[in-house]
């Protein structure tokens, strides 16, 4: 049985329903009983990638150092553990276009080689954001704001340029982020207001047509919160109903040690999956700190100073926090499990605690816990957590059986 689960397990893993720009309905038969079969023997799967084969991919964000190879201990983990990579900053506006004329590819080039050496599925993260872009794309060579018009030129060139760079090769974008407040509405970015809310409609547009075959994504934080989740599903199913090829929601995933809780997590993935699109966690962190800002925002513009309180764990995390921060995960990798049958992937927002942008925000200098592999790249309790809950899948697939 094992020869015959592994034999048609590498089969699926090529061509079947879990191969790039496809998913599985189902954990994929063959899957389970490989999972099934390395169990039974008291095998533990020894990476997130295989443990959560069939159900969805496992992914992290990248830095410089590491999609060029100049981080030994953070690649040797990408390498093992993950089969989708994201770039932390490579591919935002102010990296790939920091000039109107000139288009910067070093670094992208770079991270796009990096995830195909290692036979990644790329994501693409960012074409249209108020963050991280250059204050020049939204004004003429007089300075004056641009019309409508002229930024939806500017618009279009960056995407068709951007994306066309790596058609065929970067197989889902971001393709606007975080365009919306908390209540729900839209942004007032300079997006917003110098062409109006049509402007999301024209980028995902511009995107299907520079790469036909992309998958395409609304990424934004906090769609946890009712108001916001609420926003977002009404922005896409208006998208939908323009026509527009849209593929899945990011949900972030930016969480705190105790909240979200499981039922909020489950029903805002529920809220998407039910438009017909996928759902991809894409950053996901989860803060141990105490908070030091009014609200549970991942905007990075929100920033505040610290006291000694607010920095508790400066020589390492006590272990009781340590074992809070396995069972968070737990209870988070308990509902993707479940609802693994809409998601696409789990994208970790870093690779190490000591690489994660949870030490500088939204106070600087902080030291952070957020994620499954320490500062010395050691994987935490909460790496186990994670993969134990792959076996749920197991259980899951076995009542579903009728059992
Ligand atoms: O992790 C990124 C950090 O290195 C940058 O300094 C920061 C600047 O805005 O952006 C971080 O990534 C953000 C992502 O692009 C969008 N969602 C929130 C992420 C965390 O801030």
């Amino acid at each position: 049985m094992l020869r015959s689960a592994l034999r048609s397990f590498k089969k699926n893993a090529q061509h079947g329903g879990c191969v790039r720009r496809s998913y599985c309905v189902a954990p994929c038969g063959a899957a389970l009983a490989f999972l099934a079969v390395s169990f039974a023997q008291g095998q533990t799967a020894p990476t997130l990638k295989d443990a959560y084969r069939g159900l969805f991919r496992i992914g992290t964000a990248v830095n410089a150092a590491q999609f060029e190879e100049r981080d030994g201990r953070g690649d040797a983990i990408i390498e093992a553990q993950f089969n989708t990579i994201s770039p932390e900053n490579a591919l935002k506006w102010q990296s790939v276009h920091p000039r109107p004329d000139s288009y910067n590819f070093d670094l992208s080039d770079r991270y796009v080689a990096f995830g195909e050496r290692y036979k990644m599925f790329i994501v693409g993260h960012c074409l249209v954001w108020h963050s991280q872009v250059p204050q020049w794309v939204f004004r003429d060579v007089e300075g004056k704001t641009l019309t409508r018009e002229a930024l939806l030129e500017r618009m279009h060139d960056h995407i068709r340029t951007v994306v066309g760079r790596y058609k065929g090769r970067i197989g889902g974008w971001d393709v606007v982020n975080e365009a919306l407040s908390e209540d729900g509405t839209m942004r007032p970015s300079p997006w917003y207001k110098i062409i109006g809310d049509d402007y999301i409609l024209k980028a995902f547009q511009f995107a299907h047509e520079a790469d036909p075959s992309a998958e395409l994504y609304y990424n934004d934080y906090s769609l946890e919160n009712v108001a916001k989740r609420k926003g977002a599903v009404a922005l896409i199913r208006k998208l939908k109903a323009a026509g527009a090829t849209i593929t899945g929601a990011g949900l972030q995933g930016h969480v705190r040690i105790d909240r979200p809780d499981a039922q909020t997590e489950a029903e805002t993935i529920e809220a998407f999956a039910a438009l017909g699109i996928r759902v991809n966690i894409s950053e996901l962190d989860v803060d141990v700190l105490p908070r030091t800002i009014r609200t549970d925002s991942a905007d990075v513009s929100e920033t505040a100073t610290g006291t000694a309180q607010s920095n508790p764990y400066t020589s390492g995390l006590t272990e009781e926090m340590q074992q809070r921060l396995a069972k968070r995960y737990a209870e988070l990798f308990g509902v993707f499990v479940q609802h693994h049958r809409v998601m696409g992937r789990v994208t970790f927002w870093g690779v190490t605690d000591g690489d994660s942008w949870l030490n500088n925000f939204p106070t600087r200098g902080r030291t952070n816990y957020p994620l499954l592999f320490d500062r010395d790249g050691k994987p935490k309790p909460a790496f186990a957590a994670v993969l134990e809950e792959a076996k749920t899948a197991l259980r899951l697939s076995w009542r579903g059986a009728g059992n």
